[in-house]
């Protein structure tokens, strides 16, 4: 089985409020079909989650009554968000069904605390493709909090041990600083855990362009010390995601699982 996160960056385009990239999805929901393998796919929220969630502060849990509908708006919008991938799935006669966070986890602090994973084994079993996002969930000690797609492939990834992890991202892949600023930024072609430690401290003095990338890069070492290989692939361009899903040489970034 495969975890893919198409990342908020490109399905929706993050500057604008909702501005779904209906184009670069389908291509991309074309390649999963093409590579027929078994996957369960994880979104993020671009510019349907992340503008109202920060206008309401939902990630510092409740403070007041007037989050509680800046909780729920966030809510729906990532659901129409969700709504608008799997159509795009469908249309490739992709058998995908939606399993929204709010109603199958809650947080604790913003770690994990319960999580239905039964019901994504279900599916899979019954040879559906789970859809799951970033979304707005309860929080045990906050009240409320925020999943990202990111934790939540981090808690997939534990449970159900994939093959591989993919990240499609708007970028080919880990770059030995941020590319959108740095000329001299190098393109990392594979790394170990090790050698991503190391990353993680240089790209901390490049405080908050880097702070995205640092929080990524935490995200992948988890998954890499759970000796599963990760890769980071740009959506961008054409057939990255299947080359990759079905194990042919192109340009992406590929971690290795810790070996022990
Ligand atoms: O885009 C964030 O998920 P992400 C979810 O995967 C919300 O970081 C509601 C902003």
């Amino acid at each position: 089985m495969f975890l893919i996160k198409l990342g908020g960056s490109i399905i929706t385009d993050k500057g604008k409020k909702y501005a779904f990239k209906e184009d670069v999805t389908d291509r991309l929901s074309s390649e999963i079909k093409k590579a027929n393998k078994e996957i369960i796919l994880v979104h993020g929220a671009g510019s349907f989650g992340h503008i109202l969630a920060k206008q309401y502060s939902l990630n510092q849990g409740y403070k007041n009554d007037v989050q509680l509908q800046g909780f729920s708006d966030t809510h729906a919008m990532v659901q129409q968000l969700n709504s608008l991938v799997l159509t795009s799935l469908h249309d490739q006669d992709i058998a995908a069904v939606s399993l929204p966070p709010h109603a199958l986890l809650k947080l604790d602090d913003h770690k994990p605390s319960t999580m239905n994973y039964n019901i994504f084994k279900e599916y899979l079993s019954k040879g559906f493709t789970p859809v799951t996002f970033g979304d707005v969930v309860l929080d045990e000690k906050l009240g409320f909090s925020i999943c990202s797609g990111d934790l939540l492939m981090q808690m997939l990834a534990q449970y159900f041990k994939p093959e591989k992890v993919l990240f499609v991202l708007d970028e080919d892949g880990l770059y030995t600083s941020n590319p959108k600023t740095d000329k001299n930024a190098q393109f990392i072609e594979k790394a170990t855990l090790d050698e991503l430690e190391n990353l993680t401290t240089s790209s901390n003095t490049y405080a908050d362009v880097t702070k995205g990338m640092a929080g990524k890069i935490e995200t992948i070492k988890n998954i890499s010390r759970l000796r599963i290989d990760v890769v980071l692939l740009n959506g961008n361009i054409n057939n990255r995601l299947y080359d990759t899903l079905v194990g042919r040489k192109t340009k992406n970034t590929y971690v290795y699982g810790e070996k022990r």
